[in-house]
């Protein structure tokens, strides 16, 4: 009999890495939308810890490169803080976002979490965008487009160095998918760091079936799998409820196998749900299509299938 296995929602309820006000807004709109239920469905047992508290949004034009950095640092520690304690219980952190800034403190923790166990990690960064953005490199100074940047070592001491000392990630654990907007600067930099990036052109020449091949090709079976989901993933004709759309996404149909064939590795041991912006969504449409992916990278599936070997 294997011990059930634990859930944990931690809401994080702010926007200051972003553009547009909303994201602060997300986690409750997750639990409006079914989140809890989704999961228990797939057999988890679900805690939902409550929202982490931090600073309000003040609104500032960017510093030195940077809007709102005190206040990003301070919801991030938070994060990591929150995330690192439930991995040390044995538990499945899911962040519920608040901004992609967030992501900086969540995988942050999972990587610091993964290296202290031996184990390897592989993050699946799901977005229409890199978030690979420097100080010197973005055009808005918002830190929700740098988190995977300042995870892999690009970025201020103190998000670089969060929960340890050097980055937190190796470019080479990472593999993106959906990416349809990287900034002119940015692109250059994406390509120099060699990043794994699985754009919305491969997906359209060879399919979202062959590139998820490609993207776990060579996952360790003993590895850790984060998913970052950005919910402006999707395309805007399914989530609408985001602060910066792009045109192009996954279809409903390529994103749910996407979010399948992650399940079939039966190693996705923790999640963020970002990006989420309930004052930009049409009757929580948005809430709900997220639940609905979710779901399936916990492994509903519309038929009896095989389950995929355990180790
Ligand atoms: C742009 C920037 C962005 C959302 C990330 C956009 C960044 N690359 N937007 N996630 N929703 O400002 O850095
Ligand atoms: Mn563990
Ligand atoms: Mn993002
Ligand atoms: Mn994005």
């Amino acid at each position: 009999m294997m011990t059930e296995k634990v859930a944990a929602l931690i809401g994080v309820p702010t926007d200051v890495g972003a553009g547009v006000r909303g994201a602060s807004m997300g986690p409750e709109a997750l639990r409006v939308a079914g989140l809890a239920r989704a999961l228990a469905r797939q057999g988890l047992r679900v805690e939902d810890t409550g929202n982490l508290g931090g600073p309000f949004n003040p609104w500032q034009p960017p510093l030195d490169g940077y809007r709102h950095l005190p206040e990003v640092l301070q919801w991030n520690r938070a994060v990591f803080d929150a995330v690192t304690a439930q991995l040390q219980a044995g538990r499945m952190p899911v962040m519920l976002g608040g901004d992609h800034c967030l992501g900086v403190g969540s995988v942050g923790a999972v990587a610091r979490h993964c290296r202290r166990a031996g184990r390897p990690l592989r993050v699946f960064w799901l977005d229409a965008h890199t978030d690979f953005n420097t100080a010197r490199l973005t055009p808005s100074g918002n830190v929700h487009g740098m988190p995977v940047a300042c995870l892999c070592g690009f970025g201020p001491d103190a998000l670089v160095n969060l929960g340890g000392a050097g980055p937190a990630l190796r470019t080479r654990d990472l593999r993106m998918i959906g990416i349809r907007s990287v900034d002119r600067e940015e692109r250059l930099f994406v390509h120099e760091q060699g990043l794994d990036v699985y754009d919305m052109r491969m997906i359209d020449e060879i399919g979202m079936r062959a590139v998820m091949q490609a993207a776990l090709a060579d996952l360790p079976r003993d590895a850790h799998v984060h998913v970052s989901f950005d919910v402006d993933f999707l395309d805007p004709s399914y989530a609408p409820g985001v602060g910066t759309t792009v045109q192009g996404g996954p279809t409903w149909r390529e994103a749910q196998l996407c979010m399948e064939m992650l399940a079939d590795t039966g190693q996705v041991a923790s999640l963020d749900i970002v990006e989420l912006n309930p004052a930009l969504d049409v009757r929580n449409g948005t809430a709900e299509a997220a639940v609905q992916m979710v779901e399936s990278l916990f492994g509903k599936s519309t038929l009896v299938r095989e389950k995929p070997p355990t180790s």
